[in-house]
């Protein structure tokens, strides 16, 4: 299905987005979904640093909705990026903010966030793509690039069934049948020799996804929070729930096509047994638990098919400089966030942050506006957490102790089992709550969200 497109105008981007329950025809399968403006892939926003956006939110659920605009810098409060506004059935709420000047171009979106029934209505099919067009797309190798999104989402033949089981619930819902912008294995045509950029996002609720354009290089220039100093060859990229990338693949290496793959990766441990992320989830019978207790496949799953037309030629070279990313200075504070999870009595397994679960009448951080802090946040559990912070983009700065070698601007980052990743960021321009989970929006559901004050 062909993608709407909404872009600004006169330094306006006015939309009328309706979050509604459909039935929509979703790789060759009727199955009922939750829809934007009845479609999937929801219309993609786009936007430039300084425009005005305000978009005229409808929810004819029969259940509490509302928008959180992921990774954009804009105010976590009023009625801007505040996730802690509800949208009840039948009700409307016009969002409305500003586009920094300043605003970095990049890949980012909108989905639901109302705490409990998130991970659900994204299961469901909510979320769309929000572009930010700006200096990376004015470099000139990405401007000659053909352009891909690859909106990576996970559907079942029925949502509502898979809603069940405890298991199910811990591990992360995963739907059966992976899509690739609503479709299964499209194919993409590129003019032989030409810069190919595929612009990735992961908007499933649990499913990771393990790239690779089969043992070829591509090169990385973009993260969540927009473009890195210089492109960064790349074998694999694992992208989990919320993360973002950028790439761009090279057309002049004489293949007539190349397979975009999923890899098998396991996301978690439970007592020695693996939880698989490998080839497609078997249709019949094969639990609707999430991929509990045995890995699917070994096999590597073919996501799309990208073919060269015409003869090979000399390619286009890659871009040697993107744009500079900011070093931040050393933090005024450093704070230490544990994940793990636990039973609580009549809930079950909870999912827990420094041993609590979230109350959104609870402040768990205060922080001073305009201040650097480290946090590190430690898995202790058996299950990775992609972490995510709003409103502030943050630079990994090391993983197990060990420094990351390069910056980028990030606001998901996953910490697998075991690990214990040191961020950085700096809270700027916007005070107000606001908040940080983990993305995998079963753990967030049940619990594993905290929240910042950024206080002026
Ligand atoms: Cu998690």
């Amino acid at each position: 299905m062909a993608q709407a497109v909404e872009r600004s105008a006169d330094g306006l981007l006015q939309v009328r987005l309706e979050a509604a329950a459909s039935q929509l025809n979703v790789a060759g399968q009727e199955i009922p979904i939750f829809t934007y403006n009845g479609q999937f892939p929801p219309p993609r926003l786009e936007a430039s640093p300084g425009d005005r956006v305000r978009i005229e939110f409808h929810n004819r659920l029969d259940e509490p909705t509302n928008l959180h605009f992921h990774g954009l810098h804009i105010p976590p409060t009023g009625n801007a990026d505040n996730t802690f506004l509800e949208v009840a059935p039948g009700g409307s709420q016009r969002y409305e903010f500003t586009i920094p000047e300043d605003h970095p171009a990049g890949t980012f979106f909108y989905h639901p966030h109302y705490h409990g029934w998130v991970a659900h209505q994204v299961l469901a099919g909510l979320g769309g793509l929000f572009v930010i067009r700006g200096d990376l797309d004015e470099i000139q190798e990405v401007q000659q690039a053909t352009e891909q999104f690859v909106i990576l989402k996970d559907f079942a033949t029925d949502f509502r069934d898979v809603s069940g089981g405890h298991m199910a619930m811990m591990a992360g819902r995963e739907g059966e049948f992976v899509t690739v912008n609503g479709e299964i294995r499209p194919s993409w045509r590129v003019p032989n020799g030409e810069l190919l950029r595929l612009r990735f996002v992961n908007t499933s609720n649990a499913r990771f996804y393990n790239l690779a354009l089969d043992d070829r290089p591509f090169y990385l220039i973009a993260t969540d929070g927009g473009a890195i100093a210089q492109p960064r060859e790349l074998s694999e990229l694992l992208l989990s729930p919320g993360e973002r990338a950028d790439v761009l693949v090279r057309g002049d290496e004489g293949a007539a096509s190349v397979n975009l793959v999923n890899r098998p990766y396991s996301r978690g441990r439970m007592g020695g047994g693996m939880m698989g992320n490998g080839g497609g989830m078997g249709r019949m019978g094969r639990g609707r638990m999430g991929r509990m207790g045995g890995r699917e496949s070994d096999e590597a799953e073919v996501l799309a098919t990208i073919s060269y037309d015409g003869d090979p030629v000399s390619g286009r070279s890659l871009p040697r400089q993107l744009r500079p990313v900011d070093t931040l200075p050393e933090p005024s504070q450093t704070r230490r966030f544990v994940f793990n999870h636990g039973m609580a009595r009549g809930q079950g397994m909870v999912f827990l942050i420094n041993g609590k679960t979230f109350d959104g009448d609870r402040t768990d951080v205060q922080v001073q506006l305009g201040q650097v802090e480290d946090w590190e946040i430690v898995n202790e559990g058996m299950f990775d957490h992609p972490f995510h912070l709003h409103t502030n983009p943050f630079q990994v700065m090391s993983r197990n102790g060990q420094p990351e070698r390069d910056r980028a601007w990030k606001d998901v980052v996953l910490v697998k089992a075991g690990e214990t990743v040191r961020l950085r960021t700096r809270f700027q321009d916007f005070p107000g709550r606001t908040m940080y989970h983990c993305h995998i929006l079963d753990h967030e559901d049940q619990g594993m969200m905290g929240i910042v004050e950024m206080q002026a």
